[in-house]
């Protein structure tokens, strides 16, 4: 049996490896196969650059035989619901260049606030500068039960390594336009947050690897610690080396079936990369995607560079598919830590602080009472002296 790189497209439909073979348009519809499915599969038999492996000439009927036993069985182990059966692009949810759909007209889908810019090359959320923060909206609230988010982006700037903030956020949310401290966006949101921080703000105390991905559920009630990274409310994440690279970033959040599964393709290989499954997640319809980065002290170009949705189609039951899903409340099985151990955290660090004040102003009081103390003394004594001085010259005259 000889290697050769053929592409598998002489056995499987030309439109399901279409996904990979294409620079920049990773899994974009999906054929009868399914996409995801047909990703995964594609992934376990291609070489980087999208190159196949086959098994040489003249042996068409043993290599069909071989090949399709090969993907029954990536069938059998990739049978997730969650990763859906179809993906349709929903143009109205989409942002591509030249970002025609985004401004203040009121034929565009794609609101920006802030400080982002649109270009024709990109949509810059924030400069390499301090202080900003912006973010880009669809106006289009998301109908869709099952649907796949794919973002392509980039963040780079002049700063050294760890010395780049803050990041950027991707959303699905319930409200839109409002600049705040999480990621550009306001605080006690209504809906999923995936983060891309690129700072660690809690410095030694994080065994975590920046830049990290995670992944936050909110029905309005938590708030986001960026002092801690939002490591308390964090559902899970997983390190992705993205800054200052020389190809885009990809990554990919499906929502099917109430489960999240992120996926990010940051190699430069047109390979999606496992991140994070979170299962047990519920989203309503009639959100809205959005993305949002900061900068503060460090700061970071924040470049958006696609935005797609993709409508998935999983097998649900006929009492599911009539479902009203637009009353439902987002949350997620997250345990959290008590409250009481963060605020604890918080008071001993006032306190550590409180202490160390009043230790500087007793020092200082210590510090100026000898000095004026020995100025006093001195005093005292040159006066005495300059007195007898003064008795012993009256008492020769
Ligand atoms: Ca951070």
């Amino acid at each position: 049996m000889s290697l050769g790189l053929r592409p598998l497209a002489r056995v499987l439909p030309r439109r399901a490896l279409f996904p990979l073979a294409r620079p920049g348009e990773h899994g974009l519809v999906g054929g009868s196969f399914g996409a995801g499915n047909y990703r995964k599969c594609v992934q376990r038999w291609t070489l980087p650059g999208g190159a196949a492996l086959s098994m040489g000439d003249g042996r068409t009927p043993l290599l069909l035989v071989l090949l399709l036993r090969l993907w029954s069985l990536c069938f059998a182990y990739h049978s997730d619901p969650a990763d859906g059966t179809t993906g349709h692009l929903k143009r109205e949810h989409t942002l591509v260049k030249p970002y025609q759909s985004a401004g203040s007209s009121e034929r565009a889908l794609w609101d920006i606030i802030g400080n982002t810019m649109v270009t024709s090359q990109q949509v810059r959320l924030t400069p390499d500068q301090q202080s900003k923060q912006g973010a880009i909206w669809n106006r289009v609230p998301c109908g869709l039960v099952d649907w796949e988010l794919q973002v392509q982006f980039k963040v780079h700037g002049e700063g050294r390594r760890n010395l780049n903030g803050d990041g950027l956020a991707l959303w699905y949310t319930r409200d839109q336009l409002k600049l705040g401290p999480v990621f550009g966006n306001a605080q006690n949101f209504s809906g999923m947050g995936i983060f891309i921080d690129t700072y660690y703000n809690e410095g030694k105390k994080t065994d975590l690897q920046y830049p990290y991905v995670s992944v936050m559920v909110n029905n309005g009630t938590l708030h986001y610690n960026h002092e801690r990274d939002g490591r308390r409310t964090s559902l899970g994440g997983c390190p992705i080396a993205i800054r200052n690279v020389k190809h885009d970033t990809f990554i990919s959040i499906k929502y099917a079936m109430q489960q999240v599964t992120i996926k990010v393709d940051a190699e430069g290989r047109h390979y999606w990369k496992d991140c994070v499954e979170i299962r047990n997640i519920q989203l309503p319809t009639g959100y809205h995607f959005g993305a949002s980065a900061t900068t503060g002290d460090l700061s970071d170009n924040h470049d958006i560079i696609a935005i797609k949705v993709y409508e998935l189609s999983v097998e649900r039951s006929e009492e599911e598919r009539f479902q009203d899903w637009s009353n439902v409340i987002p949350s997620a099985e997250l345990i959290l830590e008590p409250e009481e151990d963060e605020d604890a955290e918080e008071k001993k660090k006032h306190q550590d602080e409180y202490e160390e004040k009043i230790w500087a102003i007793k020092f200082f009081c210590l510090v100026f009472f000898s000095m004026l103390a020995v100025v006093v003394l001195a005093v005292g004594c040159a006066v005495f002296i300059i007195r007898r001085q003064e008795e012993n010259r009256k008492r020769l005259y």
